[in-house]
């Protein structure tokens, strides 16, 4: 009997998708070539389940022979590898992003022998408004909580973005551009106390307690879907990061970073004025470890955060700090530092890497933004971290508009600089 390969995401089953297997049956043992979450990562939103959970469903419809992955955006290496007597796909590739998937395939079939099937593509369903359906669903804690690790594993760099409302974290979740590669968005929010606080007008002190951040953080929480890290601050004492990291927990928070600082905390990119004191390596590492011990689920980070750099301390302070939270359990590490060339980050992250290979680097390049994320991913790093750019953004376009309406004594100039209210009632869900 003859093999017909079939690829898929297998997320959303749809009456297309069993047409196809239909097709492919009739003519021999349907092999299923499941695309991993790292084959799809960097080309589309991670699916909403897992590989292990696809697989499952797949494996149980009715038609499908066999199920194996398929580890590459592209089919041609389990073409190669499996040697179907034929390729089978809706002829919807013809056109759009998926042209060059198809000639690939056709030369690689043709070079083993194999032959292409193409099916009338099921009219009438729409795969991105089943996917638009499914953000509209929302997510679960539980979900959007281990979403972070799943991305780790399956992107060399992730790219997360500062929220301080219901609306920043609105457009982290829905902007979307075009790239030859394919889609590129935001993996995730980053809660920064910075943000957070000058949104309120407060300074970055820890001047705003857990209780008043969630306020804000559970207006984010209900309009995303993506993962979030929270700025933890110090984390102050032992036991009330207790309560922090269960109350993050609880509400899907995937980590939560805490710095190393005592005392006073002031904000890292403040001048150099303020000195600000380290914690002890001991104290620190008990606060991480009495941390781990108390979350709920294995899927939790709690991430180390280095001001070695910022509070005038050599790369070789930073390291042997990164190791010792390591070892008292840490899931990764964030360093920092006001240094514009990231000559002592790209030093710290060589380091690092000759000790841990797999433990995750977090970098906020602020200042040493001359950096592309592909370059700082060949350092070593894992998540990137634009940690104030959506409120940076927001103040001068506010100022602008507020001193046009001054001078005009009437508003109508300033409308253009302004979102049309057609386009804000559309941008909220159930606004319209
Ligand atoms: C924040 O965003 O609040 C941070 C990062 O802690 S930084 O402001 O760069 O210190
Ligand atoms: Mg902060």
């Amino acid at each position: 009997m003859e093999t017909i390969y079939l690829g898929m995401t297998g997320d959303i089953i749809h009456p297309g998708i069993i047409n196809i297997i239909h097709e492919g049956s009739k003519r021999g043992k349907v092999m299923v070539g499941l695309l991993t979450d790292s084959a799809i990562a960097a080309h589309k939103r991670l699916p909403y389940l897992t590989y292990e959970q696809r697989k499952e469903v797949v494996e149980n419809l009715k038609g499908v022979d066999s199920v194996v992955p398929q580890e590459d955006w592209s089919y041609v290496p389990n073409l190669l590898k499996y040697r179907p007597d034929a390729i089978i796909h809706g002829d919807d590739w013809k056109t759009g992003p998926l042209c060059k998937i198809r000639e690939e395939v056709y030369k690689v079939m043709g070079e083993i022998g194999g032959e292409v099937i193409e099916i009338p593509y099921t009219q009438g369903i729409n795969s991105s408004a089943l996917n638009e359906m499914h953000r509209a669903i929302g997510t679960t804690p539980d979900i959007r909580m281990k979403t972070l690790r799943r991305l780790l594993q399956a992107k060399p760099i992730l790219r997360i973005m500062e929220a301080h409302s219901g609306l920043s974290g609105l457009i982290i979740e829905n902007i979307e551009i075009t790239k030859e590669d394919g889609t590129h968005s935001y993996d995730g929010m980053w809660s920064s106390s910075l943000t957070d606080s000058t949104s309120k007008g407060k300074p970055d002190i820890e001047a705003v307690d857990l209780t008043t951040r969630l306020q804000d953080l559970t207006n984010i929480l209900e309009c995303t879907t993506k993962p979030i890290i929270y700025d933890g601050d110090t984390g102050g004492k032992s036991e009330h990061f207790v309560f922090t990291v269960r109350t993050l927990e609880r509400n899907g928070v995937s980590a939560v970073i805490i710095e190393d600082k005592v005392g006073l905390k002031k904000n890292s990119l403040f001048g150099t004025e303020v000195k600000q004191e380290l914690a002890s390596i001991p104290e620190f590492c008990e606060k991480i470890s009495t941390g781990k011990k108390s979350q709920v689920t294995k899927d939790f980070m709690i991430i180390a955060r280095l001001e070695s750099l910022i509070a005038g301390y050599p790369v070789s302070d930073a390291l042997e700090r990164a190791i010792a939270y390591v070892k008292a359990g840490a899931d990764g590490v964030m360093i920092h530092s006001k240094e514009k060339t990231g000559e002592d980050i790209r030093e710290f992250c060589r380091l690092f890497r000759a000790e841990y290979a797999q433990v995750p680097i977090v970098l906020v390049p602020t200042t040493y933004n001359q950096f592309k994320e592909q370059e700082l991913a060949a350092w070593g790093a894992n998540i990137i971290i634009y940690a104030n750019h959506m409120l940076r953004a927001s103040y001068p376009a506010m100022v602008n508009v507020a001193k046009i309406i001054l001078e005009n004594e009437r508003s109508l100039e300033a409308d253009p600089l302004c979102m049309p209210i057609k386009q804000i009632l559309e941008l909220i869900p159930g606004g319209k």
